[in-house]
C-alpha cells in the first residue's frame, strides 16, 4: 500500500481533534524548512556550505562558546525565515541565538513557541556523517503577546509537539504530537515526507549502548559502575554481552534507538559538571524525551524523569539517559543506589 504523506497524516490528526489547524500548519512550515536544509547539506562542498562560519582566524561563536559552522548559521536562518511570517508562532528560540525572539510586529502572531537545534552533530558536518535538526513546540502563555525567554521555561511534559529530522543516506522526519511517534521519509522526487513507520515501539530491552567512552575517567561513580557492569558482558552482573555505538550526532544515535532499541547516554562528567551536563534541555533532551516516551521508551537525567525537569534557563544543560525502558531504569537504579 502506498504510504500516506505528512500532509495527509496531519489533516487526519486535525479531523480526529488531536491537533488544531495552527499546529498543523506550523509543523508543515518546519518540515518545509527541514527540506531546504536537507538540500543545502546534500550539496556539500559543491554548495560552499562546509567549514567554519566567520572569517579565517576569527570563527564566529554562539552563546555556548562553541565555534559555529557555516551550516549551523545557514540552518538557523532557514528556520527563522520560514517561521517568522507563518502566523502560528508567538516566538522562537534556538541553540544558535543568545535569547529568544518574539515574532516581529510586522507579522501576525500565533499561540505557539518554537525551540530548535538547527543543526545537531555539527562536528560531523565536514566529514559527511549524518546530522539533524531537533525541534520542540510549546504553548505561549495566555495574555503574553511578545514572549521573552522566561515564557519558554516550561517543563518538557507541556510540549505539544516534538520532532527531529535526520539528514543521512535518506532524510527522515520523526514526529510526535502526543499520540505515538511516527517516522516519515523524504521522497526527493515529489518533495514530500511520506509515512514509513506508524507508531514506532522501542523494544523495552536492549544489548546496545551509546556513550562517548573517552570521557569514562571523568564520569561520576554510579555511571562508572553502570558501564563497568555492561562491559563485563555475560560473565558480569548483567549476564549478557553488550555492543557499543557512538555517532556523536544525537539525532543519528537516537534514530538508531528508535529503529532497533538501545540506550543513549551523555552523563554528567567533571568537565561539564559546572554547566550541568553537555546536552541542552530545551531543544535537545526534552524533544528527544517526548519522542522516546511516545515510542514506549524512557528518558531520565539519571535522577529524575527528563520531562519533569523544571527549566531555569533557555540554554540549560542536563545529563541524559534515554532509550529502551528497562535499560534506562537500570541506569537510574545505579544512580539511586549510589546517592
Ligand atoms: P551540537 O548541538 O553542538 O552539535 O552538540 C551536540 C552533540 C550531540 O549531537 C552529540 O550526542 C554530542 O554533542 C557529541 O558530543 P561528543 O563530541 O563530546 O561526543
Ligand atoms: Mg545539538
Amino acid at each position: 500500500m502506498k504510504p500516506i504523506s505528512l500532509t495527509r497524516y496531519l489533516i487526519e490528526e486535525q479531523h480526529a481533534g488531536r491537533i488544531n489547524a495552527d499546529l498543523r500548519l506550523l509543523i508543515e512550515v518546519v518540515a518545509r524548512a527541514c527540506k531546504t536544509i536537507s538540500i543545502a547539506i546534500g550539496k556539500g562542498a559543491l554548495g560552499g556550505v562546509l567549514g567554519d562560519a566567520g572569517s579565517p582566524g576569527a570563527a564566529s561563536m554562539n552563546i555556548q562558546g562553541e565555534a559555529q559552522k557555516k551550516l549551523d548559521v545557514l540552518s538557523n536562518d532557514i528556520l527563522l525565515e520560514a517561521n517568522a511570517w507563518g502566523g502560528h508562532l508567538a516566538g522562537l528560540a534556538s541553540e544558535e541565538m543568545d535569547h529568544s525572539q518574539p515574532i516581529p510586529d510586522a507579522f501576525q502572531r500565533g499561540n505557539y513557541l518554537l525551540l530548535f537545534d538547527p543543526l545537531d552533530g555539527s562536528s560531523n558536518i565536514d566529514v559527511n556523517i549524518s546530522v539533524g535538526t531537533i525541534f520542540s513546540v510549546l504553548r505561549c502563555p495566555d495574555d503574553v503577546t511578545a514572549p521573552g525567554d522566561e515564557h519558554f521555561l516550561q517543563p518538557g511534559n507541556t510540549q505539544v509537539c516534538a520532532g527531529y529530522t535526520t539528514y543521512g543516506p535518506s532524510t527522515m522526519l520523526v514526529l510526535t504530537v502526543g499520540h505515538g511517534t511516527h517516522v516519515f521519509t523524504l521522497d526527493r522526487e515529489i518533495g514530500s515526507f511520506m509515512m514509513t513507520r506508524r507508531d514506532v515501539q522501542v523494544p523495552a530491552e536492549t544489548k546496545e549502548f551509546a556513550v562517548n567512552m573517552s570521557n569514562q575517567r571523568f564520569w561520576e561513580a554510579p555511571m562508572q559502575r553502570y558501564v563497568d557492569d555492561l562491559l563485563q558482558g555475560k560473565q558480569g552482573p548483567r549476564g549478557k554481552d553488550f555492543n557499543m555505538r557512538w555517532v556523536a550526532s544525537m539525532v543519528a544515535d537516537v534514530h538508531r534507538i528508535i529503529t532497533r532499541g538501545g540506550i543513549f547516554s551523555y552523563p554528567l562528567d567533571s568537565k561539564c559538571r559546572d554547566k550541568g551536563g553537555k546536552l541542552r534541555l530545551m531543544y535537545e533532551a526534552n524533544p528527544m524525551a517526548f519522542i522516546i516516551e511516545q515510542a514506549g521508551g524512557a528518558a531520565s537525567t539519571g535522577r529524575q524523569r527528563m520531562l519533569d525537569v523544571q527549566p531555569t534557563g533557555l540554554h540549560q544543560r542536563v545529563p541524559v539517559f534515554l532509550g529502551s525502558r528497562d535499560e534506562v531504569e537500570q541506569a537510574v537504579r545505579y544512580h539511586r543506589e549510589h546517592d
